[in-house]
């Protein structure tokens, strides 16, 4: 055995035998109570995860790819179930869903940093003829009963972490911004500086995206899509989007963005059917939540095996 292998297994250990990754772990699980607690009051359906799927996210920035095959058919590992998402509403019963969503995306060396993981969960939420101002009220509502309960049964684990619950009592609605006024008022680290500024969670519209996030028609190069940015210089928690479900758009954006269209045939298929819904949702990573919770400086500080992009730091 390397060396380095042995301080390795010797810094697994210790991790895992941590006292305060239990701690961690039992204020996630709250959170996640919370949630399904939240989501079943609401009447949102529950659907369980696939992980792997002939298509996912096609992402906006690249990935290590992987080649993953089932009976000669190539699958990918879920980026994310965005376009399950908009498939499953298809079902003319079915208004809303969720899923708690564990994703892969084998990120590239330079993004080990403290937000990333390559391989995480997020919870997946869409609603049909969605808006994105449903999607921000919705939201809000839902962080204000989960940091609810995390602070009413999860006192003792605060205590034995060492971190108070006052960046917990959030005030609604967040702020909007939209990121060219904040990259002109920032410059190009905008997302950070603004959140290292705030002391309240904060929306951010209008970025260019995947070609599934919706162009704003009556006012072009703009895109009604968002992200929630957690403050204190957590930055971003959630990503999510008015979508393009008209096949005319679809088509457009496809070709914009240079996306495979023979990989996505029986989607655009769909799409030229018109079978696709209107929708907005939005996903929001549980690690960087939890993060966000207990306030630690890394998102690999709250989980027991490190899944930080980067070389040779995984034994498990
Ligand atoms: N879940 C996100 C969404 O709903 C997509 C993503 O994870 N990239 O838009």
């Amino acid at each position: 055995m390397e060396i380095n292998e042995k301080v390795l297994l010797e810094e697994t250990v210790e991790k895992i035998k941590s006292k305060k990754i239990k701690h961690i772990l039992r204020i996630q699980q709250t959170e996640l109570k919370a949630v399904d607690e939240f989501m079943y009051k609401k009447g949102i359906t529950r659907m369980m995860p696939l992980m792997m799927a002939p298509i996912t996210d096609t992402l906006n920035h690249s990935v290590e790819e992987n080649e993953l095959k089932y009976e000669g058919q190539d699958f990918d590992v879920m980026k994310s179930m965005i376009f399950h998402k908009q498939l499953a509403l298809v079902n003319p019963e079915l208004d809303s869903l969720y899923i708690v969503s564990p994703n892969i995306r084998l990120e590239k060396a330079e993004r080990g940093d403290s937000r990333h993981l390559f391989e995480f969960s997020q919870v997946d939420f869409e609603f049909k003829n969605g808006n994105m101002d449903q999607v921000f009220s919705f939201m809000e509502e839902l962080l204000t009963y989960v940091f609810s309960e995390v602070k009413a049964n999860c006192k003792d684990d605060f205590e034995a972490i060492g971190v108070g619950t006052s960046h917990l009592d959030i005030v609604t609605p967040f702020k909007r911004y939209r990121t060219e006024d904040l990259r002109e008022k920032y410059g190009e680290d905008f997302e950070e500086i603004a959140s290292k500024e705030s002391t309240q969670p904060f929306w951010l519209i209008n970025h260019k995206r995947e070609f599934y996030d919706a162009e704003d028609l009556n006012n072009m190069g703009t895109y009604l899509n968002y992200d929630l940015i957690w403050p204190m210089g957590y930055v971003e928690g959630l990503s999510g989007a008015e979508r393009e479900y008209k096949y005319d758009r679809i088509l457009v954006r496809m070709r914009e963005l240079g996306v495979n269209e023979e990989a996505f045939r029986h989607y655009i298929e769909l799409a030229k059917r018109g079978e696709l819904v209107k929708s907005a949702g939005a996903g929001f990573g549980v690690e960087r939540m939890t993060r966000f919770v207990c306030q630690q400086n890394e998102v690999s500080d709250v989980t027991v095996f490190c899944r930080k992009p980067g070389k040779g730091k995984y034994i498990f």
